[in-house]
């Protein structure tokens, strides 16, 4: 990447900048989603279980957080375990939170966003993550927008999830991303997947059918040096899916709950994702865990195709 200043500020693990040295597959994989997206020890253990998936998909993992100040793509599964084991105290780091947690010296857990930009420092262009954020419920008046949208607009690396969770507008989201000319890809469907469920009732840009063809489409979008990223939408296998009316009742009463607690800005979504885990009980952890696997599987054939797109 080109923005060296920025790189005196990274470290790769060995094994990181080895496969990035010699073009061979590397996934991102961020830390919020320990610190802040899953209770402890499951984040721990789901973590774990993540990267050795990636490597039995024949890629390198590289689980993103900052780390005493340093931004790090490569942590060693005791920082994994410190991240989990601390879970909310971990400074949630989002494009914002960077400078300070750095200049700091601070420990944080990486966003969507923040993850994004650590990755195309580092040379990582395939990101794989379990949900993303995006445009609120009554953004309209709140004006809550994840920076992660943004960060897809400016930053160019493929982030694969799947789709997003309907504490969010998901229609307003897809619009948003359409005007910040951000490809929406679904794997295998024509529908952005609804994270706990295989489909939201929106349709995504155009439905890829191969790890080789979004590969492709990668690779193009970097050839033409467009700014920004894309975003696969990848659906929750069928087994773990979960029955819409259930999770949607338990969205309705995380809402409610979160409003009548005046909840805000950096604590909207964590709280959110923390009360849904709490009233559907392990069932939603459990399909939430699964769909992380199916999507960093995905995320290390893809990264394997776009290197050998470049051999
Ligand atoms: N959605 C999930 N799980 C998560 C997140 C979102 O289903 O763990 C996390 C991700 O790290 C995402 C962040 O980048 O929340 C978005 O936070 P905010 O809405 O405050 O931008
Ligand atoms: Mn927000």
């Amino acid at each position: 990447m080109t923005n060296q200043n920025l790189n005196r500020y990274l470290d790769l693990t060995p094994e990181v900048a080895e496969a990035l040295a010699n073009n061979r597959p590397v996934v991102a994989l961020e830390s919020t989603i320990i610190s802040h997206g899953m209770p402890y020890p499951q984040n721990v253990e789901t973590a774990l279980r993540v990267e050795a998936i990636v490597r039995e998909h024949g890629a390198v993992p590289a689980t993103v957080a900052v780390i005493g100040g340093r931004l790090r793509a490569g942590l060693t599964p005791d920082e994994i375990d410190y991240l989990g084991r601390k879970g909310r105290e971990v400074i949630k780091v989002s494009r914002r939170d960077l400078p300070v947690v750095v200049a700091r010296g601070l420990d944080g857990a990486t966003t969507v966003a923040s993850t994004m930009i650590v990755a195309a420092l580092a040379g990582i262009d395939v990101f794989a993550t379990g949900g993303i954020g995006g445009v609120h419920r009554g953004a309209e008046t709140t004006m809550d927008i994840s920076a992660d949208l943004e960060e897809l607009a400016m930053t160019p690396v493929m982030v694969v999830c799947a789709g997003a969770k309907s504490i969010l507008d998901l229609g307003l989201t897809l619009e948003y991303l359409e005007t910040k000319g951000v490809p929406v890809l679904g794997y295998g469907t024509d529908e952005l997947p609804a994270f706990y469920t295989r489909q939201s009732g929106f349709g995504v840009d155009y439905r890829v059918d191969t790890p080789a063809e979004l590969a492709s489409i990668l690779h193009t979008q970097r050839e033409l040096d467009f700014p920004g990223g894309i975003l696969v939408g990848n659906p929750i296998p069928e087994q773990y899916s979960m029955d819409k009316a259930v999770i949607d009742k338990a969205i309705d009463q995380a809402l409610a709950e979160c409003e009548e607690q005046g909840i805000h800005g950096k604590e909207t979504t964590p709280f959110l994702l923390a009360r849904i885990a709490e009233i559907t009980g392990n069932d939603s952890l459990d399909s939430n865990i699964q769909l992380v696997f199916n999507n960093v599987a995905l995320g290390a054939e893809i990264a394997k195709e776009l290197c050998a797109l470049r051999a």
